[in-house]
């Protein structure tokens, strides 16, 4: 199939970066957003979200002339749908009078519904957006129906995963293995002849239902292994370990490879898609629910932690909560525990004034952001490092004494282990760390 034209729904951080690489390589492409200041952004050849070496390639794809941006779709040869599908925050549904959280698909809906009007005979559709089972058959196919024109007979229809890591989009999108799921083998066949224009790594075709199912089971299967990692740092608290050390250790077994503990399990991705399992088969995906709770609970084991370091009170005291964001060096807040434990840490009274490097300008409606490292730490009593941020890492003992009166610190991603806090006259207290006990307190405590 020839490609010359493509029209991209939606502008974030899988929609823009792919946009720029098939503009990059010769297609004309017109990136559609339905937010009028991320489009204006955009025209001007400026960024609305931070990924390392976008900037560059977003400016040289607009001076080329590949690369358009609209507030409205156009007729091309080829859609590609990269809009989001986060949860309700407020409606839930229910099994067995336990509740969990439902898809918001209007997204998909709205941006299927503008691409109506545009289709033509023989255009190949392709969903990107993670979404529950059965979205393209079921919901994105027979819209597209609306046309006139029927789905896998007068065009093509396919469902892609995307698989990049924030922070590393540009070389992933290019590296990856890449599935491609066809409402029928001609669609999947018209998506691989579509990535290959840009995509280096394998392209594997298989079936729309399929494909979503393979995105979901990835980000569920590493929920499921954070998950384990956090109960075992609630474990190794209970019996005086040191977590970090037990799976370093376990690790060493050639067929064990246990993840990081840490604040939470954050971003628009590994937090939601597992609950598209649960929304469409609560009877089933039991493990992938209560995995999710775990994720969900940590960040009351951070406030306990602070709690402890704290000599166990939090009301009205001096907290500088290091890292909003949902992990290391990304500018993104989205679900970021950081964030829930600065707001359950408010809940208890405490006084948290946060500082985002990535963000340092504007934090979060409710959380009190400092422009500086220096201006979060002022006032602190502890000093609660919740990402690992480059920035964080490189502190040292000298330079945080020079920075703050804090003497108490607490690392919930252990990334200040290794060196010498106490001579700096710091107490150091890290997630997933237990007092140690004597044998004779471990006999008495079983
Ligand atoms: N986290 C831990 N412990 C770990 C690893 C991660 O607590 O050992 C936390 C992170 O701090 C973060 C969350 O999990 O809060 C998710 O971070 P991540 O780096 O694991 O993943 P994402 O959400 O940035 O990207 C994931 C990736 N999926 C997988 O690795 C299976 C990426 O490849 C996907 O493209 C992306 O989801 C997506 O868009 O679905």
């Amino acid at each position: 199939m020839k490609f010359n034209k493509i029209c991209i729904l939606g502008l974030g951080y899988i929609g823009l970066p792919t946009a720029t690489m098939f503009a990059a390589n010769g297609v004309k492409v017109v990136g559609v957003d339905t937010n009028p200041s991320v489009v204006q952004t955009l025209q001007a050849g400026r960024l609305h979200i931070h990924e390392p070496g976008l900037g560059e390639v977003l400016q040289k794809a607009i001076a080329s002339g590949n690369l358009i941006v609209s507030s409205r779709p156009e007729p091309a040869d080829a859609f590609l749908i990269a809009v989001p599908t986060p949860f309700y925050e407020t409606e839930t549904g229910y099994y067995n009078g336990r509740s969990y959280k439902k898809a918001d698909m209007r997204a998909v809906t709205s941006a299927t519904e503008a691409i109506v009007p545009h289709l033509r005979k023989g255009n190949l559709v392709i969903l990107e957006s993670t979404s529950p089972p059965r979205t393209t058959a079921d919901l994105v196919a027979p819209i597209l129906e609306r046309s006139g024109l029927k789905a896998g007979a007068d065009f093509y229809v396919a469902y892609s995963p995307e698989r990049v890591l924030p922070g590393q989009i540009l070389r992933e999108l290019v590296e990856n293995a890449r599935v491609i799921g066809g409402l029928t083998a001609e669609s999947a066949q018209a998506g691989a002849e579509l990535y290959s224009l840009f995509v280096r790594g394998h392209i594997h075709q298989t079936d729309a239902t399929t494909a979503e199912m393979v995105k979901l089971m990835e980000n569920t299967y590493r929920d499921i292994n954070i998950a384990i990692a956090n109960e075992f740092s609630r474990l190794a608290e209970r019996f005086g370990v040191d977590a970090w050390e037990a799976i370093q250790l376990a690790s060493l077994h050639p067929r064990v490879k246990i993840l990081n503990p840490g604040p939470g399990v954050g971003g628009h991705c590994i937090s939601v898609d597992p609950w598209f399992f649960v929304e469409t088969a609560p009877d089933l995906a039991q493990l992938i629910w209560k995995a999710r709770q775990v994720n969900d609970a940590q960040p009351h084991f951070v406030v306990e932690k602070v709690r402890q370091a704290l000599g166990g009170n939090l009301s009205g005291r001096w907290i500088a909560a290091l890292g909003l964001a949902y992990k290391p060096d990304v500018d993104d807040l989205r679900e970021s525990p950081a964030v829930e434990v600065v707001h359950l840490l408010q809940k208890e009274g405490a006084r948290v004034t946060a500082f985002e490097p990535f963000k340092p300008e504007n934090g979060l409606p409710g959380i009190d952001s400092a422009p500086t490292l220096s201006a979060a730490l002022q006032n602190a009593e502890v000093v609660l490092l919740l990402v690992g941020h480059t920035q964080f890492r490189a502190l040292s003992p000298d330079q945080l004494a020079s920075l703050t009166s804090a003497r108490v610190l607490v690392d919930t991603v252990n990334v200040l282990t290794g060196k010498d806090w106490q001579s700096a006259g710091f107490r150091l207290w890290r997630l997933g760390v237990g007092e140690r006990m004597s044998e004779s307190d471990k006999r008495n405590s079983r």
